[in-house]
């Protein structure tokens, strides 16, 4: 076996109508470089994301460079400009080049199943430049979208779920490592992710577990992490620390997708820690929190804390049997906003994630949820669905689309509202307009 295998990890560009950084690194891939790093591999990264803003927005969010590209042909008609977002294909082609050596393997990473011509790109290119090396691909899209990514990324082997024991497995296989023995699929015992090897890096991604115990039936999480697993509060609070002295940041975004979960045993703890410490960082949840849960005890900490981007993850005021998700009861976003409130949160920092474009969703249900979070003094910020294979909802949402979603993931593009029958553009300006202004 000799000398550590080299490896060459990529996360590709995005291929889109829109697309934003706010607070968006490829934590996965992150996390697999410092593991394999720690099996004894040399990790070379490739982040065709990892390159200044266009526009700099806050807290070291921002717009990424775009370079206008022809619209695919399945996507021809969409009144928006199509292109590629981050660095250069030529920037991309140097980086490559600067490599010390041929790498024995290239693993690439992918996030929304309808920005794989972004995957396929990057592939296409690093196999021009190293013939010989097998590319393996996993993350997001692998895992939602195996046979596809089998049949059109280019990549000689698709690996779908978490990657760590996965990859180490393949590498033992193919002669270049002999693994140390980790305990399976233990999230809490993970180096953490190789930041070091970004360039930019205004905010740090922080994940404190992986996975959800609910199963919203148009959420993705279950198939990603089949199981709900959290750090110990202290381990994160060392994480922090760690980062903070040796990249003086302040800005933390969290990643997870059941933050609050029982916050008494985990995140109260986390940021009773950190106050103990009188260490401050300003804390931003891009990836909507649990309304329900936001208890007066939990409002004080957040506010405490300097949550400066909060999002509620509501989708819908409408309650009832026909609810989509297990997330919210009658009074409860009442009961949050005044918890948030009461704490000193002013309603223009409390966004409140609203889903529009569900299957056989009224547009009437979009203007009533939006009036109500108006009403109650908070922010509504419109998301748009995209359709997820293998969730609960994807039979209702083939049945409803006007596109063949089972033809091409470029259909779950949330910008096309695949799942919305009534849907024009001038329709959406208005409901956006509405929650604007
Ligand atoms: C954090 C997050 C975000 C962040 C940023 C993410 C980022 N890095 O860019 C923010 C909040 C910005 C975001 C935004 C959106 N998101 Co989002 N997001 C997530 C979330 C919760 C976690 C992703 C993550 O970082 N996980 C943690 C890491 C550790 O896991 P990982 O990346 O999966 O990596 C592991 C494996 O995949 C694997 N792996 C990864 N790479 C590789 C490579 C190889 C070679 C191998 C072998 C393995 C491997 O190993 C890793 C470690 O175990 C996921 C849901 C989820 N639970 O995964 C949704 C998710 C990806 N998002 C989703 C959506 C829809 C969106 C939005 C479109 C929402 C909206 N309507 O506005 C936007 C659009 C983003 C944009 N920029 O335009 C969907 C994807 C839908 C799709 N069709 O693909 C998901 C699945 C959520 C869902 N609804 O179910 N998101
Ligand atoms: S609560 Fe959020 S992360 Fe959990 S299943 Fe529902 S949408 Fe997904």
């Amino acid at each position: 076996m000799g000398t550590s295998p080299v490896l060459l990890l990529i996360n590709p560009w995005i291929y889109d109508f829109a697309a934003y950084d706010f607070f968006a690194r490829p934590l996965g891939l992150l996390y697999l470089a410092s593991f394999l790093a720690g099996q004894g591999c040399e990790v070379h990264l490739l982040d065709c994301l990892d390159t200044p803003h266009a526009r700099p927005g806050a807290f070291g969010a921002g717009r990424y460079p775009k370079e206008i590209l022809p619209t695919p042909p399945t996507l021809q008609g969409i009144p928006r400009r199509y292109g590629r977002y981050g660095i250069s294909e030529a920037d991309f082609q140097a980086r490559l080049a600067a490599l010390p050596q041929t790498p024995d393997a290239i693993l690439v990473t992918s996030l929304m199943t309808y920005w794989y011509p972004g995957v396929q790109a990057a592939i296409r290119l690093a196999r021009e430049q190293f013939p010989e090396t097998p590319v393996i691909l996993g993350g997001i899209y692998a895992t939602l979208c195996p046979e596809h990514a089998r049949r059109h990324s280019g990549a000689d082997l698709v690996i779908t779920g978490p990657g760590e024991e996965a990859m180490v497995n393949h590498l033992a296989a193919a002669g270049l490592l002999s693994p140390t023995p980790q305990p399976p699929d233990d999230f809490a015992s993970l180096l953490y992710p190789a930041f070091h090897l970004l360039s930019h890096l205004p905010y740090l991604p922080i994940l404190t577990s992986r996975g959800c115990p609910l199963d919203c039936s148009y959420c993705a999480s279950r198939l990603l992490q089949p199981r709900y697993q959290r750090r110990p509060p202290g381990a994160v609070v060392e994480e922090l620390l760690y980062w903070q002295e040796r990249l003086g940041f302040r800005d933390v975004a969290f990643y997870d997708d059941a933050l609050l979960l029982d916050a008494a045993n985990h995140l109260l703890v986390i940021l009773e820690e950190l106050a103990r410490k009188s260490i401050s960082f300003r804390f931003h949840t891009p990836n909507g929190l649990h309304t329900r849960l936001i208890t007066p005890e939990v409002a004080g900490w957040l506010k405490r804390s300097q949550f400066a981007t909060l999002r509620l993850g509501v989708e819908t005021t409408a309650l009832g049997p026909d609810r989509l998700d297990h997330k919210i009861q009658t009074g409860e976003l009442e009961e949050a906003m005044a918890n948030l409130q009461e704490a000193g949160f002013p309603g223009e920092e409390i966004g409140v994630y609203l889903l529009i474009g569900l299957p056989h969703q009224e547009e009437e249900e979009v203007i009533n949820s939006i009036r109500r979070v108006k009403e109650l003094g908070a922010t509504p910020v419109l998301t748009q669905y995209s359709p997820i294979p293998g969730t609960a909802l994807w039979p209702q949402a083939v049945a409803t689309s006007r596109y063949d979603l089972l033809s091409d993931p470029l259909f779950h593009n949330n910008s096309l509202f695949p799942c919305w029958p009534q849907f024009s553009w001038d329709r959406y300006t208005r409901l956006k307009r509405l929650a604007r202004d």
